[in-house]
């Protein structure tokens, strides 16, 4: 599908100075608080949020504004129940047979394993799938471009957004995840890329005491 565009004026607030530090201070508090822990509530979200969320990953920015990505959000008891039965048994081979042991070295700090409960626990599970191609009705593909660029952002929106809402999720590859598409029904073009429990943290939820690298360590000015 080719779109020509009419070009409208951009909206845009023009911040004082002032403003511009307050927020960034802000903002930059608000995302250092967000968190990944492996510990949820099964307490019920509504809907509109996990809609809100997918609403906010759906305004990242993408290769030729072609938004390869589709989120499937799924509550049902009984599918959240397969997605973690089919992602144990992947994990388990990734774990004691696939996983290099550098791998395993790299993960042991952050206790990860095999056992994914958060799946079941989680009210929602969010999976994105990412689009290679776009596949018309009638089976006509048509190149995408950066899909997973687009989709690596869009992923980023929808955490932040996530966290905005006073919820958590946490960002889970189950390797390989092909037995996605078959469980969610999903056609050839889709890949599923991560899968993103939501839900509000269990009382008593536990993080790794991390640190992130200081702006020092990752940014370098010319
Ligand atoms: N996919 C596995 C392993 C795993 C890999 C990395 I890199 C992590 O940061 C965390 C886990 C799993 O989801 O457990």
């Amino acid at each position: 599908m080719v779109t020509d565009y009419s070009f409208v004026p951009l909206e845009h607030d023009r911040l004082t100075s002032d403003e511009s530090t307050g927020r960034a201070a802000q903002f930059l508090a608000h995302m250092s608080r967000r968190r990944t822990t492996r510990h949820f509530s099964t307490e019920p979200v509504p809907r509109a949020l996990i809609e809100a969320a997918i609403a906010t990953a759906g305004t990242a920015p993408s290769g030729a504004h072609q938004q390869p990505w589709t989120f499937v959000a799924v509550s049902d008891p009984a599918l959240k129940a397969e997605i973690r039965r089919a992602a144990e048994e992947e994990e388990q081979a990734f774990y004691r047979e696939r996983a290099t042991p550098e791998w395993k070295a790299a993960l042991a700090p952050l206790g990860t394993d095999e056992h994914k409960p958060h799946l079941t626990d989680a009210p929602w599970i969010v999976v994105l799938f990412r689009q290679a191609h776009g596949l018309a009705p009638d089976g006509t593909k048509t190149t995408y471009y950066y899909t997973q660029e687009s989709c690596g952002i869009a992923a980023g929106f929808f955490i932040a957004a996530v966290h905005t809402m006073g919820l958590v999720t946490l960002t889970h590859t189950p390797n390989p995840m092909a037995f996605l598409s078959q469980l969610l029904g999903r056609p050839a073009n889709e890949k599923a890329m991560l899968v993103m429990p939501v839900g509000y943290p269990a009382t008593g939820a536990k993080v790794p005491d991390l640190q992130r690298k200081r702006v020092d360590e990752i940014a370098v000015w010319k």
